[in-house]
């Protein structure tokens, strides 16, 4: 079984981003009794209301039976009253006070990246940028996909799997995605990771996977039906463009939440995805696709090598780049 770390013993050299929208912070440190050296980053998050949590016991039963805000426990401190305003800071039963944390143990430079915050730029990636610069960067560098070995090799995570099919064709793993505090249908956050081993990303996408696709796409709708009683209109599944990892899984959650790092930008539709396959087979091997890169990110870097990111090209010289291209 792997380590389980005394979260106490954390030390903080700095603060990586705290997001007071997600209610979240990540932090880097050390854990000085395991290494003077090792990283360690720290992400806390708060946990999102369970309705649950909220109800209230009929006026006849005495003690609540479920743990719930409206207990005897409730301490109430007011902080002003004015009319018929008023404004408190409560503090729940101990049961209700409970924080969501990732540790990640030892952290690589490349997640001290991921989770700091930073300026962020567009890229335009044409497949012949692909195949150029950002091909040969992530065949160098990338996350370790040793966490996704363990989950479809039953290594790791096994009690948590929801469902699998075990086709190594079009077959795939649904369970739980790190991100889900796993105490709420609503924010329900799952994902299912693909048997086939060669499919980095959106990119490797042809028609010869569309029964991979529409596979994943029913399968994991009907055991999310059958394990949590969610009608499957109320799913989103997308990919994310670029993932960080680069074995291709697809992200499911309910359309009423937000989930964390839903973003436009990076996010591709698996129904969309599938219907650019059917409509032209190797769609993904010929569309341009934008993608976010990072500051501190070597890719960006590469990039810049190519053309602008950093630097904004005034609009006149493009026009004049156009004007003097057409009168040749
Ligand atoms: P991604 O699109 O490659 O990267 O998604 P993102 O993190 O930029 O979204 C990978 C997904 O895998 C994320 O939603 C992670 O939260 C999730 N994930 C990452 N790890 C290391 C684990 C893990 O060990 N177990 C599980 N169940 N999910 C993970």
């Amino acid at each position: 079984n792997l380590p389980t770390y005394d979260l106490s013993k954390f030390r903080l050299k700095r603060i990586l981003s705290n997001n007071s929208v997600r209610k979240s912070i990540s932090l880097l440190g050390t854990f000085p009794d395991l290494s003077e050296t090792d990283d360690a980053i720290v992400v806390f998050e708060k946990n999102a209301y369970r309705e649950s949590d909220v109800a209230t016991q009929p006026l006849s039963e005495e003690s609540p039976k479920k743990p719930s805000y409206f207990s005897a426990d409730l301490k109430v401190d007011t902080e002003f009253v004015n009319n018929i305003y008023g404004s408190y800071q409560v503090v729940p039963s101990r049961d209700l006070c409970g924080v969501k944390s990732t540790v990640i143990y030892p952290a690589t430079d490349k997640h001290i990246e991921k989770y700091s915050i930073c300026q962020k730029y567009l890229i335009r990636e044409t497949p012949e940028l692909y195949e150029k610069i950002t091909l040969p960067y992530l065949s160098s560098s990338q996350f370790s996909l040793e966490w996704v070995y363990n989950i479809l090799e039953h290594k790791q995570e096994t009690e948590r799997i929801v469902f699998e099919d075990k086709d190594p064709e079009t077959g795939f793993i649904l369970l739980p995605d790190l991100k889900w505090d796993g105490r709420n249908v609503e924010n329900l956050y799952l994902l299912g990771i693909v048997h086939k081993h060669d499919l980095k990303s959106l990119r490797d996408l042809n028609a010869s996977h569309l029964d991979l696709l529409r596979n994943l796409r029913q399968s994991a709708k009907d055991a999310i039906f059958k394990r949590y009683g969610l009608n499957p209109n109320q799913l989103r599944m997308y990919f994310h463009y670029q993932p960080s990892f680069y074995h291709l899984h697809v992200h499911i959650n309910p359309v009423r939440n937000d989930a964390p790092g839903i973003w436009c930008e990076k996010s591709h539709m698996l129904d969309t995805v599938i219907n650019n396959l059917e409509l032209l087979p190797d769609y993904y091997q010929r569309a341009t696709l934008p993608f976010v890169l990072y500051e501190g990110n070597k890719l960006l870097e590469l990039y810049e090598k190519e053309q602008p990111v950093r630097v904004v090209v005034p609009a006149e010289s493009e026009s004049e780049k156009a004007t003097v291209a057409a009168s040749e």
